[in-house]
Formats: C-alpha cells, sequence, structure tokens
C-alpha cells in the first residue's frame, strides 16, 4: 500500500519535471528567442601614447556592436574629457557624413572646459550605419602643449553617453576604454603646473547684466563643421567682437523676429493668430541657452512675427528658434538661407553680434521651421509624436488641434500626418 503511493508520487514528481525541463528545451531551443539586446562597446584609439612638446596627434572614438540584428543606428551621444592643462583640441572634431551634426563643441568650448560634447543624429534611415562591426564615430586631434611633462587620459564621460537605435530604444552601453596618454616634458624641466587656458574674463559689466561675465571669444567656435577634416577651419565671424566682452549701454536688447512655419503659407483657416515660440539666446563659448517663450502672431503670407527683449552683454550669439509643434533650429546668420525648407544649418564659424541696448529686426523668413515635435515637447520627432497624430486624425476640437493640427487648417488629417512622417527622417533639435 504504502509503496503504491510513494510509486504514485515518485511517478508524479518524475512526470512534473519532465514536464518543466521539456518546457525549457522548447522555450530555449524551439521557440526562437526574441531578437537579442544589442550592445555597443566604445573605445578611443590609439589607448595608449606618448606626445612630445606640441605634437599633435590623432585620436579615432571606434563603437563596435554586438547582437544589433537589423538595427541601425540612428542617434549617438558621447562626451569626451582630456587634460586640458596638458593637452588642446587642435582641430575640428571629423564626424561621419551620414551623421547630423547637432551638436560637436569647438576648439573654444572645448578647450576652455576640457570636454568635447557631440551629439549626432542619423541624416536618414536608410544612410543609418547597421549595428553590427565597428564605426569611427569620430576623428579628434590634440596637440600636447609645450611644457606639459606627466601623463593623463582621454576618456569618455560615463554618465553622459546615449545611444540609439532604429527601434527607438537605448543600446546598452558595454566596455568602455579611454585613451593613456603620457607627456614628455621639454628640456628635462619638471613637469610644470601650466596654468589652463580658460580665457580671462573681463570684469562684469555694470547694471542688471547676465549672470557670468563674458570672456571675449578670439573665434567663435566651429559648432557644425561639414568640411573635410584635413583642411584647418577659417574662423569667419559676421563681425569681429569689438574690444570688452561687456560695453554696452546697458539696457535690453530687443529682437524684432519674422518666422516661417512648415506649411503654412498664408493666415491660418482654423482662426489661428498667436503661437507660442521658444527663443534660445547662446553667448559664443558659453554652454548656457537663455530661453524665453513670446507670442508671434501671424501675419500675410505665412509669415509670423515675434518681439523678445534679453539683457545681455555685447557679444557673438547663436540663436534658437522652436515653435510650439516644431523642431528646434539653430540660427547663426543674420539673413539665414536655405536650399530647400530645413535644410539649413549653422556655417562653420558663424555667429551673430548683438550689442547691448540695441534693437534688431531678424527676418529669419529664408528659412523654415519643420513640424514635428508636438506636446508635450521632448526635442525630437519620434513614434510618439506620430501616434498622437494618428489618433487624432479627423478631430477638430480644439484641445485636437492645439496638439496635433499642424498646418493649422482646423482639421487634423492626413496632412499633419504627411507633414509629422517626413519630420522622421528630420527627428532633433538643431542644439
Ligand atoms: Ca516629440
Ligand atoms: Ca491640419
Amino acid at each position: 500500500m504504502m509503496d503504491k503511493k510513494i510509486k504514485l508520487i515518485m511517478l508524479l514528481l518524475a512526470s512534473f519535471a519532465f514536464l518543466i525541463f521539456g518546457a525549457y528545451f522548447v522555450s530555449k531551443n524551439i521557440i526562437k528567442p526574441r531578437a537579442t539586446q544589442p550592445k555597443i562597446n566604445l573605445a578611443i584609439y590609439p589607448s595608449n601614447t606618448t606626445f612630445s612638446p606640441e605634437e599633435e596627434k590623432e585620436f579615432q572614438v571606434v563603437a563596435t556592436f554586438l547582437d544589433g540584428g537589423n538595427l541601425k543606428l540612428t542617434y549617438a551621444k558621447f562626451v569626451i574629457q582630456f587634460p586640458r592643462n596638458r593637452l588642446e583640441l587642435s582641430d575640428y572634431v571629423w564626424t561621419p557624413d551620414n551623421f547630423r551634426q547637432i551638436r560637436v563643441d569647438g576648439m573654444q568650448a572645448a578647450n576652455s572646459s576640457g570636454r568635447i560634447i557631440v551629439r549626432l543624429g542619423a541624416i536618414s534611415l536608410d544612410q543609418a550605419p547597421p549595428l553590427s562591426g565597428s564605426l569611427v564615430l569620430a576623428r579628434i586631434k590634440f596637440r600636447a602643449k609645450q611644457r606639459a611633462g606627466g601623463e593623463g587620459e582621454i576618456r569618455f564621460v560615463r554618465s553622459n553617453l546615449e545611444f540609439v537605435h532604429s527601434g527607438e530604444q537605448n543600446i546598452q552601453v558595454g566596455s568602455v576604454q579611454g585613451s593613456r596618454v603620457s607627456f614628455e616634458s621639454s628640456g628635462g624641466q619638471s613637469p610644470s603646473p601650466t596654468p589652463t587656458n580658460t580665457p580671462t574674463p573681463t570684469p562684469p559689466p555694470t547694471g542688471g547684466q547676465t549672470r557670468e561675465p563674458s570672456p571675449t571669444p578670439t573665434q567663435p567656435p566651429g559648432s557644425a563643421p561639414t568640411s573635410s577634416p584635413t583642411t584647418a577651419p577659417t574662423p569667419t565671424p559676421t563681425q569681429q567682437p569689438s574690444g570688452g566682452g561687456g560695453a554696452g549701454t546697458g539696457g535690453s536688447t530687443t529682437f524684432r523676429i519674422l518666422v516661417k512655419f512648415q506649411g503654412i503659407s498664408g493666415l491660418p483657416k482654423s482662426g489661428v493668430r498667436e503661437l507660442p515660440v521658444k527663443i534660445g539666446l547662446q553667448r559664443v563659448g558659453s554652454r548656457n541657452i537663455m530661453y524665453k517663450t513670446v507670442n508671434f502672431r501671424a501675419k500675410e503670407g505665412g509669415v509670423w512675427e515675434g518681439q523678445v527683449a534679453y539683457n545681455i552683454p555685447t557679444n557673438l550669439y547663436f540663436i534658437f528658434i522652436k515653435g510650439p509643434k516644431h523642431i528646434g533650429k539653430k540660427i547663426c546668420e543674420e539673413r539665414p538661407r536655405e536650399g530647400y525648407p530645413g535644410a539649413y544649418r549653422c556655417p562653420q564659424a558663424r555667429a551673430i553680434r548683438l550689442e547691448s541696448g540695441r534693437g534688431y529686426n531678424f527676418d529669419f523668413t529664408g528659412i523654415t521651421l519643420l513640424v514635428g515635435d508636438l506636446p508635450e515637447q521632448d526635442g525630437l520627432v519620434n513614434a510618439y509624436d506620430l501616434s498622437l497624430v494618428r489618433n487624432l486624425l479627423g478631430k477638430t476640437d480644439a484641445d485636437s488641434l492645439a496638439k496635433a493640427d499642424v498646418n493649422l487648417d482646423g482639421v487634423v488629417d492626413t496632412q499633419d500626418f504627411a507633414l509629422i512622417q517626413a519630420a522622421l527622417s528630420v527627428r532633433y533639435d538643431d542644439y
């Protein structure tokens, strides 16, 4: 009796174990595992090198992908830190042609901070590189300072790495390897603690100006270089900064700005006559962008006009503009032009000179502000923006129109959808 019971229990246990094992085997081998998690390893080459005094060397930032499947790299952000008391960025940063430089710090910004911030967006999904093998993300030239001596490291800032693939997911960052660099000191002297090359700030202007005193830039950084990395960049600021950084008359600098939005060619049919537009002002050499949101009013011919005032010292600036359903744009000229809508990029080493207390008229209607980043805005165009329009197709209520009627004709329809879909190839704010 007892024996039979035990046998039965044993049999049950055995078949249970067999079932579990069987299920495990099936899930592991028969049902194909879902696409594995793609991974990226990062390295800076050469991984070990020695500089003679004032020697220039090129470094490569290389990404190696694992388990990428058919995915592609669509966005890359990395920050490289270097010992700025021993090294200086000596040439602008080369990045691949199939990426748009959303942000690449120029020489002045890099050499005053010891960091190079690089943000790249794939120009189009077709041209985006596959997540396989290795990819040179950047070539960077550094020059050793005259009496450097000692050693240091060129490395990634681990907390500042972001890579996104075509499936709209972050790519897991695996190993991250920097470059060990040592420096021969000149004339056998002891390594000199060379002071950093932070520009000496001019005294802050009197009156209620901006927070930080403004160093007078010797040259604006090449914020969006596109030409070949072999040629030395020739900074051609629109105008030279004059004397002291804050030599203004004080008071606010006012701007009257004209812009055009994609898909709006006249007075909007929907009756909307005002749009909140975010304006940003960035002093060349500063990381800080001062944002203000002001209402722009509709005029004839699809032109919108807005006014904004800033308390700023006289200096060279970049202007950023972002509409309520739009992709942000960086503008570095008083009269920007473009070959086709949305094509404008800041020419290298250009900036707009603004004087404290003066009034300016900026006609930016030579370019078009592309739609794509719908509220709540997050700086990029992605599946969220697209599905928002899709979900509101056919709607005419105020809330839906405020969110997704990008051409302001009073209905969310396929025209709006098509405009957002086209914007997926641009994707990111131009900051
Ligand atoms: Ca968005
Ligand atoms: Ca519409």
